[in-house]
């Protein structure tokens, strides 16, 4: 296949968890390499339902091997909880077969306090964040005081990390967000009594991915959110803390970037977002509670509806050019059945000029107005459809739009959850 980079090309949620256990079947490795659990990727097999929140979404497919990269934020009661259910499940999730690097930082309870007190101060300005604490953990290492997973073996420097956080941040928490502060002991002592179970797990995954590509086989790099949730290139500041984009694979896998060959966007046949910020083609009306229902858009997460709207092409030519976009997979193209007509933003009308991209100032992308180019819709149930050629026409033609918009080739298109229900070109 290739090394195969999968991101999300909207604001998540696009359907990378099923893509990527799909092409995992022709991959050796899959590694993460942003985010934590504020991720939930789902994967339907045969009618069973399986979502991750840290674990690779290779790990369905028995001889592959799964790692957790430095980019990373990683909440150990969580991968534990994700372990212990996977493996009641029958699923091999032995250290032989799952990884996590040592440099990956580790998400602390008074991570999700921050982030809980956080949106709870910022009133009327929520980001809408999953609460998982992933936004403060990023802060920590980027302010160098995080713990690491390789930290677990020396539990003196957990204590004295966690000590020396806690001095700081009990301080808010206790007077600016008015939350109850954390004893030191108790958060220390409560992440040292699981590292006998995480220890097993710590490995080098710059070295394991080494030795995949000498033996000659690839490794498929699994994004998490949407390019417009990167915290440099997306809706600042409706983002996340991690770098989402493509470039970060070999950045937070611990890879050179020249081994990144083929970047697959992941584009679901319309919009959704969860959490605050623009949306410039947000529906509010029925169309968008259609969406929603026939879609099943409420986080994986968090349970929360996800806000729906039509196709943005803009936000997907932005997503080509940041993610350098080889392929696309088309997701979701089943759920637009009985609309009787489809919408595309093709560009925006901003301050009087047209705009094919989104512009770049703070809280600009508020205030576009999209223009919409119609296109028919179709009545046929497309679930079962197996190749291009058997899809109605209206429903090739928005596959060709699409492709016309962005330049980049639909390579495959999904018209249903399950696994099976996907077409290659
Ligand atoms: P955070 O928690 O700090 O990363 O939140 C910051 C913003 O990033 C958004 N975000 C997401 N958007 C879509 N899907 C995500 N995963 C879950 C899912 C979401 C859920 O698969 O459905 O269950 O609610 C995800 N994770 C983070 C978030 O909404 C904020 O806008
Ligand atoms: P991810 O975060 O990008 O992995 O996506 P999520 O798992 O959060 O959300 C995608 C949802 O759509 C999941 O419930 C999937 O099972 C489902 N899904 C994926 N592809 C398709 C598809 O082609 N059609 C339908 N109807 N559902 C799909
Ligand atoms: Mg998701």
């Amino acid at each position: 296949m290739a090394n195969t980079v999968i991101i999300g090309a909207q604001w998540g949620d696009e359907g990378k968890g099923k893509i990527v256990d799909m092409l995992s079947a022709q991959s050796r490795a899959i590694v993460r390499f942003q985010g934590g659990n504020n991720a939930g990727h789902t994967i339907k097999v045969g009618g069973e339902e399986t979502i991750l929140h840290l674990i690779p979404s290779g790990i369905l497919h028995t001889d592959k091997i799964c790692l957790i990269g430095n980019g990373v934020v990683l909440d150990p009661h969580v991968f534990l909880e994700e372990v212990d259910h996977l493996a009641a499940r029958g699923v091999d999730v032995s250290p032989a077969r799952l990884g996590i690097s040592k440099k990956t930082h580790l998400i602390l309870p008074y991570h999700k306090s921050l982030d809980q007190a956080r949106e709870v101060r910022r009133a009327g300005h929520k980001i809408g964040t999953t609460g998982r604490g992933i936004g403060p953990c990023y802060e920590d290492k980027a302010a160098r005081v995080g713990l690491r997973a390789g930290d677990l073996a020396a539990p003196d420097l957990v204590r004295a990390k966690v000590a020396h956080a806690l001095q700081e941040k009990n301080v808010l928490l206790r007077e600016l967000y008015k939350f109850e502060p954390l004893n030191p002991d108790a958060v220390a002592e409560g992440l040292l009594a699981l590292a006998p179970r995480l220890i097993p797990y710590l490995t080098d995954v710059e070295a394991r991915l080494q030795e995949v590509q000498r033996q000659g086989g690839d490794i498929l790099f699994e994004g998490a959110q949407g390019t417009h949730l990167d915290i440099d290139h997306g809706t600042y500041p409706f983002v996340t803390s991690s770098n989402t984009v493509a470039g970060n694979a070999a950045a937070g896998a611990g890879t050179a970037p020249s081994a990144l060959t083929r970047v697959v966007g992941i584009v679901k046949a319309y919009t959704t977002r969860v959490g605050s910020g623009p949306f410039p083609t947000e529906l509010l009306d029925d169309t968008g509670s259609y969406l929603r229902t026939q879609g099943h858009e409420f986080g994986a997460t968090t349970g929360r509806p996800r806000r729906c709207g039509w196709l943005d092409a803009v936000v997907l030519r932005e997503s080509v050019r940041l993610n350098g976009l080889t392929d696309i997979a088309l997701t979701k193209l089943d759920v637009l059945q009985n609309l009787p007509a489809l919408q595309i933003c093709v560009a925006y009308e901003y301050e009087g000029r047209r705009l094919d991209y989104p512009p770049q100032e703070e809280g600009a992308l508020a205030r576009v107005t999209p223009v919409y180019e119609e296109m028919p819709g179709f009545e046929e149930d497309i679930a079962a459809c197996a190749a291009f050629d058997e899809l109605p026409p209206p429903v090739r033609a928005y596959v060709e739009r699409i492709e016309a918009l962005t330049g980049v080739r639909v390579s495959l298109i999904s018209v249903g959850a399950d696994r099976r229900q996907t077409i290659v070109r």
